[in-house]
């Protein structure tokens, strides 16, 4: 069968953005808004009075500029500003089994949620209940535990600083420190492994580092689909003829060219700036092998410029005045051999070389990540990877240089700063005693996985979910989900249905929440509330829009509401901090010493950026220098013979498990998910062809079954011996037990699999 003969499977020819930006964005206000009403939301959205947007975690040139456009945000806050309700009535009019049936997309396209809501066995619906009763049976459910242990606090990145501070706070005061959370699936790699190596768990770049950047590497993100507006930032890097360097296994439109949907000469004459120089599709899992192999070139070229009687190149003041260790890694690098670079990384030892010889050409470059190197079994010793190759040129802490982590949720990062972490340091532990006077817990708490685990063999009762889709975001929906089924109390702060609301504990509640978009207005009057982006940026965030429902209540107010029904002599003044959220930022001041003069900081335009040591040179490592670390060996994920290693990836309408429509414009499909990306050697080397229906089956050395069943085959132009298919529905081939064993990452992006003709 021709490729065009598959039904929503096709070419897409354009540029990444574009009139066919402009074209989605229409659709996505036609789908979810009223006409004409609340558009005017959008035009506050990243303005230095407005909003932040939802969207990502890219910063804003300074705040100050004017709207910038980016399809994905808008359909975030379209998504999210949504004329469209899910009411006590809807409710009543589906029982919890027949919703189960819904598919994701359908669950959240009924809208915003309204009241709150409590699961009621007898009818299988969920009923509506007052904030007060809610909160009451919340309280005496946690009272009941036990041990504080056996519940978990589970965060997804959009909650605010304010939020999320005063999660910790209340749960700490509760008695643990189990905050599974988003980050734990996503940049704990990051977290993890950057401390290890530079002192720092986040990025050391600023915005304005790209405009005196002199090389740009972009290796396994997708900017065009993830972090839109930074295709403006590259669009700029690239018409000042800096090279871009992508490493992806697909070739990812929105890394090749872009129209930027502000620039009218572009748009009108159906031109597109190219984005990358250079594109090299590696393996999935392949990435430590090119990085290995680029510093072997590196090293290389180093030498021969020293036999010249050239000073080498490599930054050997830094390296001997910052850092420790690099004997090791020279000794590791030289001892792999080039062939075994060539299979790990599917890449030819003299592309390698080119992209090599670039990186040791430019004086100051940085390195984006994403995904495509956190979320493998070996993403610590990928991120780590990174940090060496950037540190055997000093670029780290130099202007136009570093390391830069392109986080997920709009304030994951900010999150993490304030408090949400299993493992605590002691000095996070001791401004919170010293703040507020209780004695916090100190022994480590739950990641995701661990919290999941916990539940599964009936150690942790109790969920909370600060916003989120915990169950379906999470591997393994085999073991997940039956493990959150048997949960006493689950609660799930949200402003839309999904999923994870349908897993039924003994006890199920609802309780819906005010967006990002929304006025919040407390005894104190309107307040705004703070969050972090990628380059630790902190600035304030006011919502526009008259709130979806007269019943919602601010993500803080359900925090201290339902820590005012469950502790008995609390040390927080809760109500006070609730009227007034800068009485919030007080204590987030007192207890991180980063924040001083927090909220004079935040009432400027643009806010400010958090000290980021390793930008300084400052290494807060236990050797107090930078270290290079070794990663032993090369293939991050052993494939055996004749299995494929499998990505799961995110598509151009959708925002993690929120499904905003079907379509994959930049890859070309339309109205479906149901598909996966094989190399068309693998398909006919298995007497497959495009447009097969296929079952992927897992091929775990665990011998565990799991199987994702008719998918329909495309060829598509990745490596052979890899393949991709959407998260969250290829979920099922990721069981539990595949993770980081460093960082804990759950390795969705390396999945031993073999395919074969759909049984039916
Ligand atoms: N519109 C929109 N925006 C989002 C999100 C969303 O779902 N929708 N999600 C948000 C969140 S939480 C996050 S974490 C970020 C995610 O942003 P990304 O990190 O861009 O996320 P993914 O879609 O998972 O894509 C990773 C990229 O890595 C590539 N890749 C896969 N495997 C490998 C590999 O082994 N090596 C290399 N080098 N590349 C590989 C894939 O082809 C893909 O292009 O985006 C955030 N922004
Ligand atoms: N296979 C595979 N699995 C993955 C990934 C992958 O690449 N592949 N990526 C992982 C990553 S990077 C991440 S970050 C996780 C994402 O995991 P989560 O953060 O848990 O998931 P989301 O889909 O972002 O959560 C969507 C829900 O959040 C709620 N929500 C939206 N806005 C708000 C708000 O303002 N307040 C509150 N309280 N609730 C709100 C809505 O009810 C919505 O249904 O998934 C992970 N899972
Ligand atoms: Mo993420």
């Amino acid at each position: 069968m021709a490729k065009n003969e598959v039904a929503g499977v096709g070419d897409y020819e354009g540029p990444a953005g574009g009139w066919g930006a402009l074209k989605a964005v229409a659709e996505a206000i036609r789908g979810q808004m009223a006409p004409v009403k609340e558009t005017h939301g959008l035009l506050t959205m990243n303005q230095p009075y407005g909003f932040d947007c939802p969207g990502c975690a890219w910063p804003d040139p300074k705040h100050t500029s004017s709207f910038e456009f980016c399809e994905n945000g808008a359909k975030a806050v379209t998504w999210e500003a949504t004329s469209k309700r899910t009411t006590p009535e809807f409710f009543a009019s589906h029982t919890v089994s027949e919703l189960w049936t819904w598919s994701d997309y359908d669950l959240e396209n009924e809208g915003r949620l309204t009241h709150p809501m409590v699961y009621d066995h007898s009818s299988d619906r969920y009923l509506p209940i007052s904030w007060d009763d809610a909160l009451a049976r919340i309280g005496t459910a946690l009272r009941a535990l036990p041990d504080p242990d056996m519940a978990e606090f589970y965060t997804s990145g959009r909650a605010s600083n304010e939020a999320a501070f005063l999660y910790q706070l209340f749960a700490r005061e509760f008695g643990t420190n189990n905050f599974p959370d988003c980050s734990n699936m996503c940049h704990e790699a990051t977290s993890v492994g950057l401390p290890e190596s530079i002192g720092v768990g986040k990025g050391t770049v600023t915005l304005e580092d790209f405009d005196h950047s002199d090389a740009i590497f972009c290796i396994g993100h997708n900017p065009g689909t993830n972090h839109p507006r930074m295709l403006t930032t590259l669009t700029e890097a690239s018409r000042r003829g800096v090279p871009i360097i992508a490493i992806n296994p697909l070739l990812e439109r929105g890394l090749q060219r872009f129209t930027p949907p502000q620039n009218p000469v572009e748009m009108l004459t159906l031109s597109s700036t190219p984005i990358a120089s250079s594109y090299y599709q590696v393996k999935v899992g392949g990435d430590i092998a090119l990085l290995k192999g680029m510093m072997k070139t590196l090293l290389a070229l180093d030498e021969k410029s020293r036999a010249q009687g050239g000073s080498g190149m490599l930054d050997r003041d830094f390296i001997a005045q910052h850092t420790t260790g690099v004997d090791a890694l020279i000794s590791d690098v030289n001892a792999t051999p080039w062939d075994d670079i060539e299979k790990a990384s599917g890449l030819s030892r003299a592309d390698i070389e080119a992209v090599g010889t670039i990186y040791a050409n430019a004086k100051r470059v940085i390195i984006n990540y994403g995904m495509g190197i956190t979320q493998h079994r070996h993403g610590t010793g990928n991120v780590q990877q990174i940090a060496n190759l950037l540190m055997l040129r000093g670029n780290i802490g130099k202007q136009g240089a570093g390391i830069s982590p392109l986080r997920g949720h709009s304030n994951v990062q900010g999150d993490r700063t304030v408090g949400i972490t299993e493992i605590p340091k002691d000095a996070l532990l001791d401004g919170l005693e010293k703040t507020f006077g209780f004695k916090p817990p100190r022994h480590k708490g739950h990641n995701a996985i661990e919290a999941i685990e916990a539940i599964r063999d009936g150690r942790s009762k109790a969920l909370i979910g600060l916003g989120g889709n915990l169950a379906v975001a999470m591997s393994d929906p085999e073991v997940t989900f039956k493990a959150v089924r048997g949960l006493d109390l689950a609660v799930h702060i949200a402003t839309k249905l999904n999923r994870s609301h349908l897993l039924i504990a003994k006890e199920s509640i609802i309780l819906p929440c005010l967006g990002r978009t929304e006025i919040d207005m407390q005894a104190g009057g309107p307040q705004a509330v703070t969050v972090e982006d990628s380059m630790s940026m902190v600035h304030a965030s006011r919502g526009g829009l008259k709130p979806a429902s007269e019943h919602l209540r601010s993500e803080p107010a359900i925090i201290a509401g339902i820590a005012m029904a469950t502790l008995r002599n609390s040390r927080v003044p809760w109500a006070e901090l609730i009227a007034d959220y800068s009485k919030i930022r007080d204590r987030i001041e007192a207890v991180f010493p980063a924040f001083k003069d927090f909220n004079a900081k935040v009432a400027k335009p643009g806010g400010f950026r958090l000290y980021n040591a390793a930008s300084a040179r400052e290494w807060l490592t236990p050797t107090k220098k930078a270290n290079f670390l070794i990663y032993p060996g090369l293939q991050e994920d052993l494939p055996a013979e004749g299995t494929l290693t499998l990505t799961t990836i995110r598509s151009h309408d959708q925002y993690n498990t929120t499904i905003y429509g079907l379509n994959d414009r930049y890859r070309g499909i339309t109205g479906r998910r149901d598909v996966v990306f094989v190399n068309k050697d693998d398909l006919a080397r298995r007497g497959l062809k495009h447009g097969d229906l296929i079952d992927v089956v897992l091929a775990a050395p665990g011998g565990q079954k799991r199987i994702f069943p008719n998918q329909t085959a495309v060829a598509y132009d990745i490596p052979a011996g890899s393949i991709a298919a959407y998260y969250p529905e290829a979920n099922v081939l990721v069981t539990l037990d595949q993770y980081d064993k460093q960082s804990g990452t759950p390795s969705y992006k390396s999945t031993p699999v073999r395919i074969q003709a759909a049984a039916q």
